[in-house]
């Protein structure tokens, strides 16, 4: 693993390593330009007039910021199609768009100018991940409206790099095109790069038939054990990328060669860390819900965004020099917590269990139901190959030991399921970890 070695390129050198008192100058200059941009949608005019801001000047500080009100994925929806559209149409060149778990559609329109700014952010954050124009990136996130197939593919080609378009799916074509075309670096969900090696062995594939370097994970929860796992089967180094559409996609938040949290990009959003039931700030590094303000935005401002991702600042300088402050690995959502006969359990918890057990396999998922008036609730995981074949004893007292490791972790003794490889669903995109049968 190249993990030690210490890359030090910076594609924007004087942004990256902006002193923090300057990088908030700049912030309140396109806090107020963006207000300025968003009083134009026929949304914020409204949202912002009842708040008593009538244009950009109307925001003095960057304290001023907490006189704007939160938006939230609902105002999106209700804002659906054109109502926090900024500018012409005629400027628009894409929109990316999701349907999101009730079916109403939220859409982000681009102007060229927010895709070359949403570029150069991506770019910038492979970069801090040492790719450069010597490698070949395979891009394995769905290509459409979802943003980690363009978003990555547009960035990558920027810095030079040979770009393998792959797609999602596939995964006998994937070793293909790894093989063919000597990649070196994949940009992948965790859950499909764990997938991925389960059938390694099935399509013949032997590790030192890649050229495999890192790997680029993100749009999905996942924890430090998952990391280690990934760089463990394949030998690789792996980095937690995140990103959601809302704030144009990958390349909000990246992690450096140094691996610990992601830098999250300053100069183009501003972040605050709420109580999501208070809306209060938390201190500084405590655990909250991450809000976004976009500051470059021409075609979607968007202000003080309700991510829902729960995450805290590590506000301690990174030895990489880049001085944009760190967020820790996302822990879950404010609305994906799960309460489990009362008690509140975030699947990261379950997953952090299970993927720090050697003998459990690449996939688990956890399903929740109705006995009589109580929950309960399942936890399946795949383990090896080798333990299925052992005898009846081993799987029983494996069993007990995840249960017992589990009830320490979230305080339920959940029912423990062992599967074989390859048993339980696998899904393309993002994967589906929790079945709420209730
Ligand atoms: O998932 C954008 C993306 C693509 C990010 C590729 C990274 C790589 P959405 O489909 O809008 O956008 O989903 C955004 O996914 O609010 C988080 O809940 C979750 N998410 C994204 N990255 C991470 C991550 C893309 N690294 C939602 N860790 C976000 C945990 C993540 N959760």
């Amino acid at each position: 693993m190249s993990g030690t070695v210490q890359e030090r390129v910076y594609l924007h050198k004087q942004i990256e390593t902006m002193d923090l008192r300057e990088l908030k100058d700049m912030q309140l200059k396109k806090l107020k330009a963006v207000v300025d941009r968003a009083l134009r949608t026929e949304w914020y005019a409204g949202v912002l007039g009842k708040a008593g801001i009538r244009s950009g000047d109307d925001i003095r500080s960057l304290d001023d910021l907490r006189k704007i009100p939160f938006t939230a994925k609902n105002d999106l929806r209700d804002a659906f199609p054109s109502g926090l559209l900024s500018v012409d149409r005629d400027e628009i060149v894409r929109i990316h768009a999701s349907s999101g778990t009730t079916g109403i559609p939220t859409v982000i329109y681009h102007t060229q100018g927010d895709l070359d700014n949403w570029t150069a952010l991506t770019a910038r954050s492979l970069t801090a991940t040492g790719c450069t124009k010597k490698d070949v990136l395979q891009n394995m996130m769905s290509y459409g409206l979802f943003t980690g197939g363009l978003g990555v593919h547009y960035a990558a080609e920027s810095i030079g790099m040979m770009v393998v378009p792959a797609g999602s799916g596939n995964t006998q074509r994937q070793f293909k095109l790894m093989k063919d075309f000597q990649t070196t670096t994949v940009h992948a969900t965790p859950s499909y790069m764990l997938h991925l090696h389960s059938k390694m062995e099935d399509f013949g594939i032997r590790r030192e038939d890649l050229k495999l370097a890192r790997a680029l994970v993100g749009a999905e929860p996942h924890s430090e054990d998952i990391r280690k796992k990934i760089e463990h089967l394949y030998g690789i180094d792996v980095y937690n990328s995140y990103g959601l559409s809302e704030m144009n996609g990958p390349g909000v938040a990246f992690e450096c060669t140094e691996k610990q949290d992601m830098h999250l990009w300053e100069d183009a959003y501003i972040m605050e860390i709420i109580n999501p039931e208070t809306l209060e700030p938390v201190k500084e590094g405590e655990t909250g819900e991450l809000v976004l303000t976009t500051l470059d935005r021409v075609g979607t401002p968007i202000l003080r965004y309700r991510t829902r991702d729960l995450t805290s600042v590590n506000p301690r300088p990174c030895p990489c020099g880049r001085t944009h402050r760190r967020i820790r690995r996302i822990i879950g959502r404010s609305d994906d917590m799960l309460i489990i006969n009362g008690v509140n359990v975030f699947p990261s918890q379950i997953e952090e269990v299970i993927m720090g057990m050697n003998e459990t396999g690449t996939n688990y998922q956890i399903v929740i139901e109705k006995n009589g008036a109580l929950d309960r609730m399942i936890v399946k995981t795949e383990v090896s190959r080798e333990l299925f074949s052992d005898n009846q004893r081993d799987l029983e007292r494996l069993k007990q030991c995840i249960q017992d490791n589990l009830a320490v972790s979230i305080s339920i003794k959940p029912k423990v399921e062992l599967h074989q490889p390859g048993v339980l669903p696998v899904s393309e995109g993002k994967a589906v970890r929790v079945i709420d049968n209730r």
